[in-house]
């Protein structure tokens, strides 16, 4: 019996198939249910007990051996038709079945970006931990803000944060530039907010800020009101709400005609006729001395913008959430072309 598992054994390791037939025909003969190893098997009891324990040995190893090279030889037939099918023929016209689309910020992100590309804003970015100083002193935050508390505030130790507005990567394009500076800055911020249909703990903001001689709270308007009909259509028309911000004096919240009703009043505008869309105003003289700019030769305006908002109205998304939670059935809906 040992000789004949040994020759088997043989004939397993010199084995070759030149089609999967083949490996079945291995697999049939020795592994099947009529095959060798169940008559070796059958026969074991007739084995002398003092051989019992080799020959066992022998018959496992034969029945490893087997599956081994059943495997060993699958996968190279697996692997040459996979070479076959893989083939890339890159002359094909590209299918455009399965693209996948740009997230909604990042479609409106880009509009905002394309919108004030064409009048001349250069775009700055800066780190999302941040310094007191970047975040909040150079801003004119009073020591006694809300913002600088823990409850509002992702502190990382006492002197680091995360920002909690873009308006830091400003103060350091003030810092390390003279005037005139017309800019932008997109990212990601953060604040300590539970998380409802209105509100998340991060969310992405677009600020603007421009700094020369003569810049005038009128320069200010005639910008908002090129961006509002470049955003949401020609005949959207503005309205500034006096407003307070530490680091603008005066300051204003800036409304759209409501994109539904044009001004009419519906139930999105909730009859205002208007839809609140950012922040903004002139910055403040302390702020521009705290980066270096002499507030007595030089003037600037400033606004921010959450691109959650304008992309919820934009689109009519009432619930925030759905941003954050990637549902290919949501994201697909949205196609751009910047
Ligand atoms: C510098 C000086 C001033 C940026 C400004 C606002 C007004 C504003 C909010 C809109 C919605 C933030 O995302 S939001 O919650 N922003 O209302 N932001 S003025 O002012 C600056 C920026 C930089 C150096």
């Amino acid at each position: 019996m040992k000789e004949r598992i040994e020759q088997l054994l043989e004939e397993v390791s010199a084995y070759k198939a030149s089609k999967l037939d083949e490996v079945e025909q291995l697999r049939i003969k020795i592994l099947g249910k009529k095959g060798e190893l169940k008559e070796l098997f059958s026969s074991f009891k007739t084995v002398a007990s003092d051989q019992k324990k080799e020959v066992g040995l022998l018959l496992n190893k034969l029945r490893n051996k087997t599956e081994e090279k059943i495997v060993e030889l699958t996968s190279s037939f697996a692997q040459k038709e996979d070479d076959g099918d893989s083939f890339l023929d890159l002359s094909l016209p590209i299918s455009d079945d399965n693209l996948g689309s740009r997230h909604p910020l990042s479609i409106v992100k880009n509009e905002i970006i394309d919108i004030f590309s064409r009048i001349g804003y250069s775009i700055s970015e800066g780190p999302e931990i941040e310094d007191d100083w970047h975040n909040f002193s150079a801003l004119n935050f009073p020591k006694e803000h809300p913002a600088r508390d823990m409850q509002d505030t992702f502190f990382i130790d006492k002197e680091n944060a995360l920002r909690t507005h873009t308006s830091s990567v400003q103060v350091r394009v003030m810092e390390n530039s003279t005037p005139p500076i017309r800019t932008i800055s997109p990212g990601r911020v953060f604040r300590n907010e539970s998380i409802s249909a209105r509100a998340h703990c991060i969310f992405h903001q677009v600020e603007g800020l421009y700094i020369d001689k003569n810049v005038s709270f009128a320069d200010l308007k005639q910008t908002l009101l090129y961006f509002a009909k470049e955003m949401f259509g020609d005949k959207t028309e503005i309205r500034l709400r006096p407003s307070y911000f530490p680091f603008t004096e005066p300051s204003a919240e800036v409304d759209v005609s409501c994109i539904i009703c044009s001004g009419k009043g519906c139930n999105v505008c909730k009859h205002t006729g208007f839809l609140e869309i950012l922040g903004c105003g002139m910055v403040d003289p302390n702020v521009l001395e705290n980066c270096g700019i002499d507030s007595k030769v030089y003037t600037g305006f400033a606004f921010g913008m959450g691109v959650e908002r304008i992309a919820m109205l934009k689109y009519q998304i009432n619930d925030l959430r759905m941003f954050f939670e990637n549902d290919v059935r949501f994201l697909n809906q949205f196609k751009s072309t910047i």
